[in-house]
């Protein structure tokens, strides 16, 4: 069963970033997701525009940039001009007046338009988007931390976007607490990608690529 697997860079070792991007890619990840945040619209700061400028330097797989900042529509070009046509990126609408205007300039920029989509919001209230991006990044854990635990009515959320998602012409990724359960349960239900991050990729002592060939190997 082919879904793709995302790192989670603000797990990584910063006391060697390059190689980690290296690892990881010979390991056979297949982008490297990015969490921009900025001490307001989410209550951390975990990585900001110059890591993702760095690894975008030195990696040569996607980058996936998720942006957990308030009103990104004011500084999205900081972003767009450090990233390759077809990385994608994640806003969430909440933060923004007019996220449509924002996904748009993502588009025009030839990048591939997402909505990261918090655990307390519904899916009605981001309809219209929904027609507009290609990515739906579902949060099953509240913004701003690594190592959090699953929030589980996040379940019937899943349920609904796998029911919409072949009309409206959008996949579904998912971040957060992601384990093997959540990849064996959902990917065969059609989740696209899982971003991965301290439950079950970084910190284990042990190499990434055996990490994710055990997962590449799950029996469905
Ligand atoms: C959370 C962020 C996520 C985390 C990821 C970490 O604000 O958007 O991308 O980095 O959830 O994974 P884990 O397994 O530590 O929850
Ligand atoms: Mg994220």
């Amino acid at each position: 069963m082919r879904f793709e697997l995302m790192a989670s860079m603000m797990c990584a070792n910063y006391g060697n970033l390059e190689k980690e991007v290296h690892d990881l890619a010979e390991g056979g990840i297949d982008s490297y997701h990015i969490d921009i945040m900025d001490g307001r619209y989410v209550p951390n700061f975990a990585m900001s525009l110059n890591d993702m400028h760095y690894i975008a330097s030195v990696a040569e797989k996607p980058l996936d940039v998720h942006l957990m900042i308030q009103h990104p529509n004011n500084h999205i070009g900081l972003f767009l001009n450090n990233l390759r046509p077809g990385d994608t990126v994640y806003i969430h609408p909440e933060a923004e007046y007019h996220p449509s205007t924002t996904l748009q300039r993502i588009i025009d920029a030839g990048m591939v338009p997402g909505i990261a989509v918090n655990p307390g919001t519904s899916v009605e209230t981001v309809m219209e988007m929904l027609r507009i991006v290609k990515k739906v990044l579902v949060m099953s854990v509240n913004p701003g931390n690594a190592g959090q635990m699953y929030l589980p009515y996040v379940g019937k959320k899943i349920t609904k976007l796998l029911s919409m998602k072949e009309d409206m012409g959008f996949e579904i990724y998912w971040d957060g607490a992601c384990s093997a359960d959540k990849i064996l349960e959902y990917a065969p239900k059609g989740v696209q990608g899982f971003v991965l991050g301290t439950t079950l990729l970084f910190g284990k002592n042990r190499a990434y690529g055996e990490v994710l060939q055990d997962i590449r190997e799950l029996r469905f």
